[in-house]
């Protein structure tokens, strides 16, 4: 079969919320070749229906129990709930994150609720494009709320924001993490903050010096000022306040035009990654892996800088396009 007559297939089986046809759909994309590309461009007339929230904080703040619950709630409301498990830190796909898998079994077996779990380390192209590229697929597949779950480390936090149209960041009281999370430009992307294990020591202080840090930082922010809502998400306590608040945001973009300003925002800087993508393959094709080889020794020997053999690298490149 001819691959458009393929992706028609696709799209068919997608919109019916095919199980199959999103898993499939989903491995498609994250291998990132030209199949994934046109998969992905002969779907997106029908993306944007869905709702992406981003869900990030260091390793074991109960990013997945919230998530777990949240959904719970969401799909009390009969909402269909993607889940997108991307574990940054990780190079294998599929076991990365058996542990939530394991964690998350009685929202995995509800037929309204489909997860997933990926892994970027190493891999070609960002964490935002893989996470952009799956949302866009469980999008298409009817899924009202697309939940992205990432373990803030270096980059991945940011990189969540840029596909999420609310982003939470969990924290936990101990760990000065509200210090940690100025430093790290969380400030930036939260739209709201969760204290979760607020059953510990130290909830309230945790609390009061976030909220120290917002208020003393200006906000230019089309008038949004971040939240912070304490939880217990073990126990499913502060989850309503979580969705609700989920919801206040959301209504904030809604109302104020600000929700397709910022999928703008976000659109602009994943077509600059898809390019940039693209550029890098045709880039380091046979000839331009080559042409860096063949030129080591020059460099090694003291002759040529590798700032030389760089122009001469991008003047080959140009030539060929
Ligand atoms: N005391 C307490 N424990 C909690 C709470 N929420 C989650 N936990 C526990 O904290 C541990 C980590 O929770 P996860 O939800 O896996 O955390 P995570 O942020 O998804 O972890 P990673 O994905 O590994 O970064 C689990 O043992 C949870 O049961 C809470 O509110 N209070
Ligand atoms: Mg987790």
């Amino acid at each position: 079969m001819k691959e458009d007559q393929l992706n028609n297939l696709f799209i068919e089986k997608l919109l019916k919320n095919d199980r199959r046809a999103v898993a499939r759909s989903i491995s498609i994309v994250e291998s990132n070749n030209s199949s994934s590309s046109e998969l992905l461009k002969s779907v997106y007339a029908n993306v944007g229906k869905a709702y992406r929230i981003g869900i990030t904080g260091p390793p074991g703040a109960g990013k997945s129990t919230i998530t777990n619950q949240l959904t719970k709630l969401f799909r009390k409301q009969n909402k269909k709930v993607g889940i997108i498990a991307v574990d940054p830190s990780s190079p294998f796909t599929g076991g990365a994150l058996l542990g939530d898998r394991i964690r998350m079994t009685e929202i995995g077996q509800d037929s309204g609720v489909f997860i997933r779990s990926m892994a970027t380390r190493g891999s070609v192209g960002g964490l935002s494009k893989k996470a952009n590229d799956a949302a866009d697929i469980l999008d298409v597949a009817g899924f009202d709320y697309i939940i992205l779950e990432t373990v803030g480390v270096g980059q991945s936090e940011l990189d969540i924001a840029k596909a999420a149209d609310t982003t939470i960041v969990i924290l936990v009281p101990e760990s000065g993490d509200a210090v940690q999370a100025m430093k790290a430009g969380l400030m930036e992307i939260a739209d709201f903050f969760v204290v979760n294990k607020s059953d510990r020591p130290g909830a309230e202080q945790a609390i009061s010096a976030l909220n120290t840090i917002l208020i003393m930082k200006e906000h230019n922010f089309n008038s949004w000022m971040p939240n912070i809502i304490s939880s217990v998400a073990s126990e499913n306590m502060g989850i309503k306040e979580i969705a609700d608040e989920i919801k206040r945001h959301k209504n904030f973009l809604e109302s104020s035009n600000k929700l397709l300003e910022r999928r703008e925002f976000r659109i602009k800087a994943r077509i600059k990654e898809i390019v940039e993508d693209k550029i890098r393959d045709l880039l380091w094709n046979e000839s331009g892996k080559n042409s860096l080889n063949s030129s080591l020794e020059k460099v090694v020997l003291g002759s040529l800088s590798p700032y030389h053999i760089a122009d001469e690298i991008i003047d080959n490149f140009k030539n060929q396009l």
